[in-house]
């Protein structure tokens, strides 16, 4: 009998490559995210009306995650994997010239939301004795960097969720894998910067970023392993991405 996934983001990035990667694989998938227009097109893309659903959800409305998944047609009620995908970067600016509003966002989005679709799915997985929840923290969760501030913050909250639901969850055979990408190119940077696609082609310039296909493999492969196998976290970069040297201001008058 196939298995089901519930990827949320699934109209763009790691979302969409994941979606098509587990159907062609014949998963049943369940695909959410706000763009129903996208959300259809990749429907008929799969060709699949039998083994795909899609909900237009917005992950930050606690109700609609909620109705949505107590509402999950029969056959994709049992989800065995939960890849909690949907998230965003906003702005770049250093924290006292950082929007609120951004801020407020990406904690909704990337904090809450997450919460929002673990809680609503976690009951079902628990009777059943059995499941997987996939993460998509950053490795701006392990490491900080200038303008990462709060998008860092709540990946570093993605990561110790994950931490603390495997701690929750032993003993009920729910698997908790926290996936922790460097630079991948989708349309992560143009939502950063705001639809300004130069500046988002800007930061792949001259390297050779990860891409959406690259972490929908290392995502299928966490999945697939055998049930007693628990991957906690994987930090991927692009071979082309490291760490720099702590920053010294100098000649600084304090
Ligand atoms: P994309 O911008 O390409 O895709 C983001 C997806 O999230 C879209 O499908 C979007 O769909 C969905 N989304 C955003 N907000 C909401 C919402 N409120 N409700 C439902 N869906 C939403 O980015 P990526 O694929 O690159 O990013 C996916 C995840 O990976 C994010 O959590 C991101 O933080 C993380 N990540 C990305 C990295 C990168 O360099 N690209 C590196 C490390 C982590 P829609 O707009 O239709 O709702
Ligand atoms: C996305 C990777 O380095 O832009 O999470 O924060 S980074």
């Amino acid at each position: 009998m196939s298995k089901t996934a519930f990827i949320t983001g699934a109209t763009s990035g790691f979302g969409k490559a994941c979606a098509i990667l587990f159907a062609n694989e014949s998963w049943r998938v369940i695909l959410a995210a706000r763009r129903s227009g996208r959300l259809e097109r990749l429907q008929k893309e799969l060709g699949k009306d039998e083994s795909v659903h899609v909900i237009t959800l917005d992950v930050r409305n606690r109700e609609s995650v909620r109705v949505a998944v107590e509402n999950l047609p029969d056959t994709y009620k049992k989800v065995d994997v939960l890849i909690n995908n949907a998230g965003l970067a906003l702005g770049l600016e250093p924290a006292h010239e950082a929007d609120l509003d951004d801020w407020e966002t990406m904690v909704d989005t990337n904090i809450k939301g997450l919460m929002y679709c673990t809680r609503s799915l976690l009951p079902g997985m628990s009777t059943r004795k059995q499941g997987h929840i996939i993460n998509l923290g950053s490795v701006a969760g392990n490491w900080p960097y200038p303008g990462g501030n709060v998008y860092g913050a709540t990946k570093a909250f993605v990561k110790q969720f994950s931490n603390n639901l495997r701690a929750d969850l032993l003993g009920t055979g729910i698997r908790v894998t926290n996936i922790e990408p460097g630079m991948a190119e989708s349309e992560f940077s143009v939502v950063r910067f705001k639809g300004d696609t130069d500046e988002a082609a800007h930061v792949y310039e001259g390297m050779k970023p990860l891409t959406p296909d690259d972490i929908a493999e290392i995502i299928f492969w966490v999945a697939n392993l055998p049930s007693h196998v628990n991957i906690n976290s994987l930090e991927v970069m692009p071979t082309s991405q490291s760490w720099g040297p702590f920053a010294v201001q100098r000649n600084q008058k304090i």
